[in-house]
C-alpha cells in the first residue's frame, strides 16, 4: 500500500514522499511524482528516515538521569517530574524557565511548544539566527520581505549566478531548473572559496577571498553606476537612495575590489557588462552571511539587481529565502503570546554564554527540534553553560550530545508516525502534507500530545486541548479561507502552493518607502550603516587559517552521522599544506581558545589559500567543527558569523 508523507528535514526542497507499506510495516521510500519541485525523487537524507525509524539507537521511553546514568521510567512517571521542576521554576520567574527550538522537524504540529510555553508565562527564547539571519534582515531592509521567482522562472534568466551556494549538495532539487536553464542558454557562474560540488553545473567558478562578497558586490556596483550601466526607469520609479548610494559607491575602486577579493578587475568589468545585459537571477547562499558583514554582503549583492532592474521581471530574482506561507499560518500559534510575562531574549549563538553568566538563572531548560551542543557555535561552552541549568528535559529521537546533557530525555515520533503539514520558507513555494504512515513505535507519544499531558498535570494553564484536525484548522485557517477549501479537501491534493510565479511583480515594496531601499532608514536605526558598505569581518593572524564548516551532502546537520566514526577530513589548500609540510591523511591537530580537534589532512587545490574547511554536523565524539567556532555576531539579525572562525595547524608527532 502507498502512503504520502512528506520530509521534515530542515532543507530547501520540502520533498513529497511516497511510502511503501506492507504489514504495517514501510518497506521502501521514494520521491512523489505529482509534487512539482520533488519529481519522483528524493535524496540519500530523505531515505535515511526509514533507517532513523527503525533504528536500534532510537530513545523508546522517557529516560531520567540518576547518578549520571539515564534509566528508563514511563511517561505518568517522567510527565509528574517535569511539571513539577516546571511549576517550581516559574514560581521562581518565568525568566527562569529557557525554550530552545529550532527547524530540526519542520511539521506545523509539533510547533505547540511554542503555545505551551506561552500559555505558562513564557519563557526566555532566542533572537537571531544560526542559520539565515543576516541575510534575512538585509532583505528586510531593501524589499521588506524575502520573496523569490517560482524555480521555473530559472528557465527565463540568462545570466545565473550561485553565490555562496552550493545546490548540488543543499538544495539538489534546484539542479534540473539550472539544467534547464543552462540548455536554454543561461551562463552560470559560482562564487565560491570552495570549488564545491556545484563546479558540476556552472560554467565559470570565481574563487572570492571569503567574507569579500560584499566588497566585490560593491566594486561591481560602482562600475554600474559611474559607467552608466544601469536601469534608470526602474531606479527612478522604484528604488530610494540611488543618488546617495551612487556616491558611496566611489570610495570602492576596483583595484582595492580585486585586491581583496582575489577577483580580477577584468573579471570584475566583465560581470558587470554581464549583469547590465542579461536578464540575472542571483542564487544568494546562506554560506557567505555565516559572518559579521553577512548582512551588509547580501545588501551589496541585492542592490546589483535593483541597479540592473532584475527585480519584479521574468527570468530576474534575487533567490535567498521565500516567506509566504508563513503569513498566512502564524496567527494561531502567536495569539497566545499573550500570556507572555517576560521579555528576556538570548542571542541564539550564543546560548553557552548566556546560560554561563551568572546574571541569568536559569532553573528549567527544554530543547527540541534542536541539538544546540553539537550545533551551535562553541560547544563546550554549550556544555558548560547548560551544567549551570538545574533541570534540563531534551526531547529528540536520538541520544544527541545535547541529550547527554539532560536531566531527563523525552523520545519522539519520526514524521513517518506523524500526521502533519509542513512548509518551508526558504524556497519550495508549497505547503505539503504527510499521513500518518505507521503508528508510532514503542508507543511513543509526540509533542503535541505530551504538551497536552503535562498541561494537565499543572492545572491552571490555558493550552488548547484541542484534537490534531482541530488543530490543524485553526493554523492553517487563513490558507483554506483563501483557497475556499475544508481540510480533508487540503489533505487530499497533497500540496498547495502559495505565492506568485514572480516576485514582486507590482513593484509595490514593504519597506517604509514602498520602494527598494538603497538608503534604509531602517537599517541606518537598527545598525548604524543605512547603505550596504564592506567592513571587514575579522584579521587574520599570519600562523592562523579561517575555518570555514559547509553543510554535507549525506547529512542535515547532525541529523546523519550518527553511526559515522571516521576521523573528520580538514581539506587545506596545495601550498599551505606543502609548507605544513604534511603528507596525505596525516593526522594534524586543529586548536584556538575554544578547544582542540584532531583532523585527517587533506591536500587541495579547491579551497583558497588561507582556508580550510570540514564539514559541519558532526557530533563531538566524531570531531564535531564547533568546538572550534567562535560565538560571533552578523552585523544584522544576530546571524551566528561560524567562519569568523581561526585556527592554528600542528602535526601530531609520533601518532
Ligand atoms: N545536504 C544538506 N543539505 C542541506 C543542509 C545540510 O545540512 N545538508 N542544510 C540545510 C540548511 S538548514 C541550510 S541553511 C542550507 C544551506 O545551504 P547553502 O547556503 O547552499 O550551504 P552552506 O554550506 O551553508 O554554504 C554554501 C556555500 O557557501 C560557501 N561560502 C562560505 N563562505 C563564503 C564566502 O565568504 N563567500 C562565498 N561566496 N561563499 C562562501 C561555502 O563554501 C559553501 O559552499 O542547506 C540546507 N540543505
Ligand atoms: N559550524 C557550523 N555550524 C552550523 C552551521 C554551519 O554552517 N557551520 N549551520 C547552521 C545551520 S544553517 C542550522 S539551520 C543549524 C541547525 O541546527 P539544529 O536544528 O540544532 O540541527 P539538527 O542537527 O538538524 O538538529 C535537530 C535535532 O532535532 C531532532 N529531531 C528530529 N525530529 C524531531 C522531532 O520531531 N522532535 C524533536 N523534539 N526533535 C527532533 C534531531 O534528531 C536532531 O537531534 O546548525 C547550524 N550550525
Ligand atoms: S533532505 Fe531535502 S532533498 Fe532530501 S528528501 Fe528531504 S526535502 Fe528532499
Ligand atoms: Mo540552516
Amino acid at each position: 500500500m502507498e502512503k504520502k508523507s512528506v520530509c521534515s528535514l530542515d532543507c530547501f526542497d520540502l520533498c513529497s514522499i511516497s511510502a511503501q507499506v506492507k504489514n504495517n510495516k514501510i518497506i521502501s521510500l521514494t520521491g512523489d511524482k505529482n509534487n512539482p519541485i520533488t519529481k519522483g525523487f528524493i535524496c540519500y537524507k530523505g531515505k535515511e528516515h526509514l533507517n532513523r525509524l527503525y533504528s536500534e539507537n532510537r530513545i523508546k521511553t522517557p529516560l531520567l538521569k540518576e547518578n549520571g546514568v539515564f534509566n528508563s521510567i514511563s511517561y505518568d512517571k517522567a510527565i509528574k517530574i517535569v511539571s513539577e521542576k516546571l511549576k517550581e521554576a516559574i514560581t521562581f520567574s518565568n525568566d527562569s524557565v529557557l525554550y530552545n527550538y529550532d527547524s530540526g522537524y519542520g511539521g506545523i504540529s509539533k510547533e505547540v511548544g511554542s503555545i505551551f510555553f506561552n500559555s505558562v508565562g513564557g519563557a526566555v527564547t532566542h533572537s537571531g539566527s544560526l542559520c539565515w539571519g543576516a541575510g534575512i534582515s538585509a532583505q528586510k531592509y531593501d524589499f521588506g520581505i524575502s520573496r523569490s521567482n517560482h524555480p521555473s522562472d530559472l528557465l527565463n534568466s540568462k545570466l545565473i549566478i550561485l553565490w555562496g551556494r552550493n545546490p548540488v549538495d543543499t538544495n539538489i532539487h534546484l539542479v534540473s531548473y539550472i539544467n534547464e536553464a543552462r540548455k536554454n542558454g543561461a551562463k552560470v557562474i559560482l562564487i565560491d572559496p570552495i570549488k564545491t560540488n556545484s563546479i558540476k553545473i556552472s560554467d565559470e567558478h570565481l574563487f572570492i577571498e571569503p567574507s569579500t562578497d560584499g566588497l566585490l558586490a560593491l566594486g561591481i556596483a560602482n562600475y554600474l553606476a559611474s559607467n552608466n550601466l544601469i536601469d534608470n526607469d526602474f531606479i527612478s520609479k522604484y528604488t530610494k537612495g540611488f543618488k546617495e548610494y551612487k556616491e558611496h559607491l566611489k570610495k570602492y575602486d576596483l583595484t582595492y575590489v580585486s585586491d581583496e577579493t582575489g577577483i580580477s578587475k577584468e573579471k570584475i568589468i566583465e560581470l558587470a557588462n554581464e549583469l547590465a545585459k542579461l536578464k540575472t537571477t542571483i542564487i544568494l547562499g546562506y554560506g557567505m552571511q555565516r559572518y559579521q558583514n553577512g548582512g551588509n554582503s547580501v545588501r551589496a549583492i541585492d542592490s546589483l539587481l535593483a541597479l540592473t532592474g532584475n527585480i519584479g521581471r521574468e527570468g530576474s530574482s534575487a533567490t535567498y529565502a521565500n516567506k509566504s506561507i508563513t503569513k498566512l499560518t502564524s496567527n494561531f500559534i502567536k495569539s497566545f503570546q499573550k500570556y507572555d510575562l517576560t521579555s528576556k531574549k538570548y542571542s541564539k549563538a550564543k546560548l553557552g554564554r548566556f546560560l554561563k553568566n551568572s546574571d541569568n538563572k536559569i532553573k528549567f531548560m527544554w530543547v527540541e527540534k534542536s541539538n544546540p551542543v553539537t550545533q551551535s557555535p562553541n560547544s563546550l561552552e554549550v556544555i558548560e553553560g547548560m551544567k549551570k541549568v538545574d533541570f534540563k528535559v531534551v526531547v529528540d529521537m536520538f541520544m544527541t550530545d545535547t541529550a547527554m546533557e539532560a536531566d531527563l530525555v523525552f523520545p519522539t515520533t519520526s514524521i513517518l508516525e506523524e500526521e502533519d503539514f509542513i512548509y518551508s520558507s526558504m524556497f519550495s513555494p508549497y505547503l505539503v502534507y504527510g499521513e500518518e504512515v505507521i503508528k508510532p513505535l514503542y508507543g511513543i507519544i509526540s509533542e503535541f500530545e505530551l504538551y497536552k499531558k503535562i498541561a494537565k498535570q499543572m492545572d491552571n494553564v490555558i493550552f488548547p486541548m484541542l484534537t490534531k484536525d482541530e488543530y490543524f484548522n485553526k493554523v492553517l485557517n487563513p490558507i483554506l479561507l483563501k483557497e475556499n477549501i475544508a481540510l480533508e479537501e487540503l489533505k487530499k491534493i497533497n500540496y498547495i502552493e502559495k505565492n506568485t510565479k514572480i516576485a514582486w511583480k507590482n513593484k509595490q515594496f514593504m519597506t517604509p518607502s514602498k520602494k527598494y531601499e538603497f538608503y534604509s532608514d531602517k537599517a541606518l536605526k537598527e545598525t548604524g550603516i543605512a547603505m550596504p558598505t564592506y567592513f571587514k569581518s575579522q584579521i587574520r593572524l599570519k600562523d592562523e587559517f579561517r575555518f570555514i564548516s559547509p553543510h554535507h551532502v549525506k547529512s542535515l546537520h547532525s541529523q546523519g552521522y550518527r553511526n559515522n566514526r571516521e576521523r573528520p577530513i580538514i581539506y587545506i589548500n596545495d601550498i599551505d599544506f606543502e609548507k605544513l609540510n604534511l603528507i596525505d591523511e596525516e593526522l594534524v591537530s586543529l586548536s584556538n581558545k575554544n578547544g582542540k580537534v584532531i583532523f585527517s589532512a587533506k591536500k587541495s587545490c579547491e579551497i583558497k589559500k588561507g582556508t580550510i574547511y570540514s564539514y559541519e554536523g558532526r557530533w563531538l565524539k566524531d570531531g564535531g567543527p564547533n568546538l572550534l567556532t567562535n560565538d560571533l555576531i552578523s552585523d544584522m539579525g544576530e546571524q551566528a558569523a561560524y567562519y569568523d572562525t581561526f585556527c592554528r595547524i600542528e602535526k601530531i608527532k609520533n601518532k
